[in-house]
C-alpha cells in the first residue's frame, strides 16, 4: 500500500513539470516575412505609379508589357534595375531587345529610408511620361 502512494505523487509531480512549457496564449503564425509591393510595368505606364509603403518594405516591378522598361530613381545611384525583359510565359521577346534582366521580368529594390522617391522609365520616362513617386513612411 504504502509503495503505490508514492509512484502516484511522481506521476502527479512530473506532470506538473511537462505543463510548464505550454503556450503563452500568443499566435501560432510565423513572424511575417517582409511586406513586397508589386508595380506592374506596361506600355508605357507603371501600376501602380505612386504606392505609399512602410519603410523596410521591398517595391517588385514586374515587366508585364512586350519591351523592355527600367525602372530607374530620378536622383542618380538610389537604384536602378537596368534592362527588365518582358515576363511572358515562354519568355519570348516580340519586339527586342529583351536582354539584361534578373530574374526575368522582375526587379526588386528595398526601401528602407522613409522618404520621396521619384523614377521613371530610362527609355519612355521623357517620352511617354513613363514615370512615378515611391514615398516611404516610417
Ligand atoms: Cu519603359
Amino acid at each position: 500500500m504504502r509503495i503505490r502512494v508514492g509512484l502516484w505523487s511522481l506521476l502527479i509531480v512530473g506532470a506538473a513539470c511537462g505543463g510548464s512549457s505550454a503556450p503563452t496564449g500568443s499566435s501560432s503564425n510565423p513572424p511575417p516575412s517582409t511586406p513586397v509591393q508589386s508595380i506592374s510595368m506596361t506600355e508605357f505606364a507603371f501600376s501602380p505609379p505612386s504606392p505609399s509603403i512602410k519603410a523596410g518594405t521591398t517595391v517588385r516591378w514586374v515587366n508585364n508589357g512586350t519591351t523592355v522598361h527600367t525602372a530607374t530613381s530620378d536622383n542618380a545611384g538610389v537604384w536602378n534595375s537596368q534592362d527588365v525583359a518582358p515576363a511572358h510565359p515562354d519568355n519570348s521577346c516580340p519586339y527586342p531587345p529583351c536582354s539584361g534582366t534578373t530574374p526575368p521580368g522582375t526587379f526588386s529594390f528595398t526601401f528602407t529610408q522613409p522618404g520621396t522617391y521619384p523614377y521613371h522609365c530610362a527609355y519612355h520616362g521623357a517620352l511617354y511620361n513613363m514615370t512615378g513617386t515611391i514615398t516611404v513612411t516610417p
